[in-house]
């Protein structure tokens, strides 16, 4: 079973529903927003689940859109896995700050994206044109509701600019978050679903033209800390009232030279919740955006939407 984002395929971009597929049927949910959903406790959250009935529509006639709206928010763990220690170590000039929060008891975290900037599965993801040394970071991602909670898991691909990071670690928000840097989805998989969390397989593939560029696998049995850690940390001193995604970290990095190139595809599954799939473009003009918001003009006002 997943709770997913939908809209009957062919109906108007507004026309969008919360829903739960279950045996390729998708059951429409009583809720107006996925955010309403994790606003609510744990056990609440499942009663709600377990009310969802009708004929529904096959999963085929539904768009399948990013499982994220309203006011819930992206949040991103770093250096939570040796592999990333070891990548920004090599790539960075401040080694040391990545030693440092590796073993440190407060583990870092980020802000990744709004919830209206998320692409979902099938959805177009970006390199930035001022960056020379760019990777997918696949992760799993922890759904937390207004409680604290963990109410279910999805994937994330927190694409990251390592030339621009590794420059300087001050220049971490513009090496993270830009149009086309955070994909999501394509569901999420209630968490009392998954009987062992720290046994997630993890894949890596980045197709290029006809072959694979680069291919990875690993294991959430590798993470160097404890969910509920991290999750302790983003509540300690916020409230996120629809709730949180949290992105814990990767635990593959394509080895320099390589690099995301406009024309690749990742694809990102994880064992039991799903796999991912983003096409890659090159630059901000390259990014498709909704028909009615404004393109700026101006060569110096580089893709700032309103
Ligand atoms: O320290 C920078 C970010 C690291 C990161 O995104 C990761 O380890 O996944
Ligand atoms: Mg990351």
């Amino acid at each position: 079973m997943h709770i997913l984002r939908y809209r009957p395929s062919g109906s108007g971009r507004d026309n969008i529903s919360v829903g739960l597929l279950d045996d390729d049927r998708v059951l429409p949910l009583d809720v107006g927003s996925l955010g309403s959903l994790w606003s609510l406790p744990a056990d609440a959250l499942r009663k709600r689940l377990e009310g969802a009935s009708g004929p529904g529509l096959a999963l085929s006639e539904v768009d399948v859109l990013a499982p994220i709206d309203a006011r819930t928010e992206v949040w991103a763990c770093g250096v939570t896995y040796e592999i990333s220690r070891e990548a920004r170590v090599e790539e960075s000039d401040s080694a040391d700050v990545y030693e440092r929060v590796y073993d440190a008891e407060r583990p870092e975290l980020f802000f990744k994206s709004a919830s209206w900037r998320v692409i979902g599965d099938g959805g177009t993801i970006a390199v930035r044109s001022d960056s020379v040394l760019d990777v997918p970071e696949p992760e799993v991602a922890l759904v937390v509701n207004a409680f604290g909670e963990i109410v279910g898991y999805t994937i994330c691909n927190d694409v990251s600019s390592r030339s621009i990071e590794g420059e300087n670690p001050l220049y971490l928000p513009q090496a993270k978050i830009y149009l086309g840097a955070c994909a999501l989805g394509p569901m999420v998989r209630p968490a009392w679903e998954v009987p062992d969390p720290y046994a997630l397989s993890i894949g890596l593939t980045i197709r290029r033209g006809g072959s694979i560029g680069w291919q990875g696998t690993a294991s959430t049995g590798q993470l160097h800390r404890r969910y509920e850690e991290l999750v302790s940390y983003l509540m300690r001193a916020d409230v996120h009232p629809d709730g949180a995604v949290l992105s814990t970290g990767t635990c593959l990095v394509p080895p320099a030279p390589f690099t995301l190139e406009a024309g690749d595809v990742v694809e990102i599954s994880v064992g039991g919740i799903g796999k991912l799939t983003n096409p890659v473009v090159r630059g901000i003009e390259s990014m498709p955006r909704p028909a009615d918001e404004p393109r700026t003009t101006s060569s110096a006002a580089t893709g700032v939407l309103p």
